[in-house]
């Protein structure tokens, strides 16, 4: 349909074209018109101009040419890692005045509220992959401080892979997708990368990290994030402490088993991302707290390893958080690309109080991301466009550039100038001055001696998590080098697992068939006992709750409206989201005859995507349930996946899905029933059910 205007508009919206994209945009959106990019207003958005109705298309159609061409260039590259994110604004909180340790304004005062754009990432796929691929997560935070931007830039993971920076392309070559084949996409299940890995003894603690359940987040709203690297942090008299950083989710940490994983990313690609957007569109606002691991040099010298080999931790147990703030997430962007997909972070943007540590991994990317930047956003000018923009007044004298987006005005774009005394200037006050630490030495391509110890901290996480932790970890193991084609890759691994933990070794080599086939390590520093730190395992950060989670409830034809209606209400009572599913989407009638609309139809909503499932049916519901293949696998993947499941009137689906008197099951009778079913469904996954 043609859009026709009133000659006023028409005037009105030609009238106000003026040097500010602002106002030229208000212009439009007020009058309705449809420009082209150069504010010629279009009669016709349907038909390209042609030689006669059935004739060639002239090349004289400018405003067909316009469009397509902009077309052609929507995509820009791509991350070369960590393609694939989703993102959202928020609000970061000081609750604890820190100005004694730092001079950061963003954490002087209780209270004082900051605004953030977080951004979370799969590293090894595309843009387009999947979310529950197994992977480190990225986890980074711009905050819009008062002193500027400070970028955050993160992993869900405490520790990574490489301890040298020049060593990253190489590392992430050997995991992208093999480059004569393009394939695997988002998966380290592949020769390349554990060839790499088994000849970088240095990456089995972030092994251990990656073949466990951290990998495969249940949701991004409950997922830890660390800035890895030991950092400084200054204080208004010149002092300096070492600090780590870590965000704590106020749901806490949750994963879903491999299994799931797999599934979902069948039923769900978008899982995380569809997750992180239906929360904060639904006012249930994804929350962390930051947590700080102060230190200083006494005690880095008192650790058994270099607090600047980003391959290691500090146990908390040894130096424990402080909580100085909450970041509540709580607007999702209005535009992907605009927001998502243009955010550069770098950590090389800082604000007074904070620094740099000399951590070889660190100091190679504070080069790296404005590089990056460059090239994805095609100039230097990346800081103007409105999601990189400081929310502080900004100025200085670098002028011109790709896209210059500013009409910077006068004639001083030089300094020290006379001419315009009001410009921009130095401040030896306010500005922000490097922390002089000691450089002493000769230059040399060395690793240091103190970066040595490769396995004493990848056993230590190994002994510190739980039964079933460890039990996944050997199988993420067996699934990974089991996919390795090349004998003697496996072989090499083997050998290093067995000098982190003997069991783990044997494990793996029994399920690869390959027991006594290590090989061992020519070379290696012994590793030493360290004492465990059970604050690793992620059964210390599961919370018993329902907040934030989601319950799935199939109900079948004749199902009791009033069981329905109080497991509803329940659920939700606890914080939880609910999706009632039917067989078809029009929904089913309860044993009342009352029609209930279904939010899914059950072909669509396998029961990986709920952390709790319930059957509900009368007679006829069961026997339309009985007979359909999704019903019985949406109960037997609930009995996998250790998921509390509660039922009612499908006594024959029960016993045939294999749930009958299981742990966890739970029968919706009598007054408790449901009570007793939301409780277990806090506990998260029925363990006791694992074999
Ligand atoms: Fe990154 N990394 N990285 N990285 N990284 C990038 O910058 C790089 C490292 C991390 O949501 C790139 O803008 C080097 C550790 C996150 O936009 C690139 C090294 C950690 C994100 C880059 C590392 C990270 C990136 C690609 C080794 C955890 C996504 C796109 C010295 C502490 C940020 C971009 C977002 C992105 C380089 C290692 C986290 C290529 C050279 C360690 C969360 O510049």
């Amino acid at each position: 349909m043609k859009q026709k205007m009133k000659p006023s508009e028409k005037a009105k919206s030609v009238a106000a074209k003026g040097n500010g994209g602002e106002t030229h945009q208000r212009s439009v959106e007020g009058t309705g018109a449809l420009t082209s990019n150069h504010g010629l207003i279009l009669s016709d958005n349907q038909n390209s101009l042609k030689g006669g109705p059935r004739g060639p298309t002239l090349i004289e159609d400018f405003l067909l040419r316009e469009k397509i061409t902009h077309f052609d260039h929507e995509r820009i590259p791509e991350r070369i890692v960590h393609a694939r994110g989703s993102a959202a604004h928020g609000v970061f909180t000081c609750t604890k005045a820190m100005g004694a340790i730092t001079k950061a304004g963003f954490l002087a005062s209780v209270g004082l509220e900051t605004p953030v754009f977080t951004r979370f990432s799969t590293v090894a796929g595309g843009a387009g992959s999947v979310d529950l691929a197994r992977d480190a997560r990225g986890f980074a935070v711009k905050f819009y401080t008062q002193e500027g931007n400070y970028d955050l830039v993160g992993n869900n993971i405490p520790v990574f892979f490489i301890q040298d920076a020049l060593k990253f392309p190489d590392l992430i070559h050997s995991v992208k997708m093999e480059a004569d084949r393009g394939f695997p996409q988002n998966a380290s299940a592949h020769d390349t990368f554990w060839d790499f890995i088994s000849l970088m003894p240095e990456s089995m603690h972030m092994v251990m990290w990656v073949m466990s359940d951290r990998a495969i987040p249940r949701s991004l709203r409950m997922m830890e994030g660390f800035g890895v690297h030991t950092f400084r942090l200054v204080n208004e008299a010149g002092e300096s402490k070492f600090v780590k950083f870590h965000w704590r989710p106020a749901l806490g940490s949750s994963c879903v088993l491999w299994d799931e994983a797999v599934k979902i990313c069948g039923a769900d690609q978008d899982f995380h991302r569809r997750d992180l957007y239906e929360a904060i569109a639904s006012g249930s606002f994804p929350e962390w707290e930051l947590g700080l691991q102060i230190f200083d040099q006494a005690t880095a010298d008192r650790l058994p390893f270099d607090v600047l080999d980003a391959t290691k931790l500090i146990p908390e147990e040894i130096v424990p958080l402080e909580f100085v703030g909450r970041m509540v997430l709580n607007r999702n962007p209005d535009n992907f690309f605009a927001e998502t997909e243009q955010v550069a972070f770098c950590p090389s943007h800082l604000v007074p109080g904070i620094d740099f540590s000399d951590d070889p991994l660190l100091q190679g990317r504070l080069m790296s991301y404005l590089d990056t930047q460059l090239s994805r956003l095609g100039g230097v000018n990346f800081h103007q466009i409105p999601i990189n923009q400081p929310k502080c007044p900004f100025a200085n004298l670098q002028r011109d550039g790709h896209m210059q987006m500013q009409v910077p005005k006068g004639r001083a774009n030089y300094e020290p100038n006379s001419i315009d005394p009001g410009g921009p200037r130095e401040s030896l006050e306010k500005g922000f001055s490097s922390f002089p630490a000691d450089l002493s030495g000769q230059k040399v391509r060395l690793r240091a001696e103190s970066f040595g110890d490769h396995y004493s901290q990848a056993r230590m996480f190994y002994r510190s998590v739980s039964a079933p932790e460890q039990k996944h970890i050997a199988m993420a193991l067996t699934f990974e080098l089991g996919k390795v084609e090349i004998a003697a890759i496996r072989k090499k691994m083997l050998g290093h697992l067995s000098i982190v933990d003997m069991d783990l070794a044997a494990s793996v080599a029994e399920g690869l068939g390959m027991s006594g086939e290590a090989e061992n390590p020519q070379e290696f520093v012994e590793p030493i006992e360290l004492d465990v730190s059970p604050a690793l395992s992620l059964f210390h950060r599961n919370e018993r709750t329902l907040q934030g989670r989601k319950i799935g409830i199939l109900a079948g034809a004749g199902f009791d409206g009033k069981t329905m209606s109080d497991l509803v209400a329940g659920i939700q009572a606890e914080g939880a989201a609910v999706a009632v599913i039917c067989l078809k989407i029009g929904g089913t009638k309860d044993s009342g005859g009352k029609k209930h609309v279904a939010d899914m139809a059950l072909s669509a909503a396998p029961s990986v995507l709920f952390d709790g499932v319930a059957v509900l049916s009368g007679p006829q519901g069961e026997s339309e349930l009985l007979a359909n293949a999704d019903a019985h696998a949406f109960l037997r993947d609930a009995r996998l996946h250790l998921k509390t499941i509660g039922v009612s009137g499908v006594k024959r689906l029960a016993q045939e899905s294999g749930i009958d008197g299981l742990a966890g099951v739970i029968q919706f009778e009598g007054a408790d029933s449901i009570a007793r079913f939301l409780e277990s469904a806090k506990s998260g996954r029925v363990w006791e059910r694992e074999n």
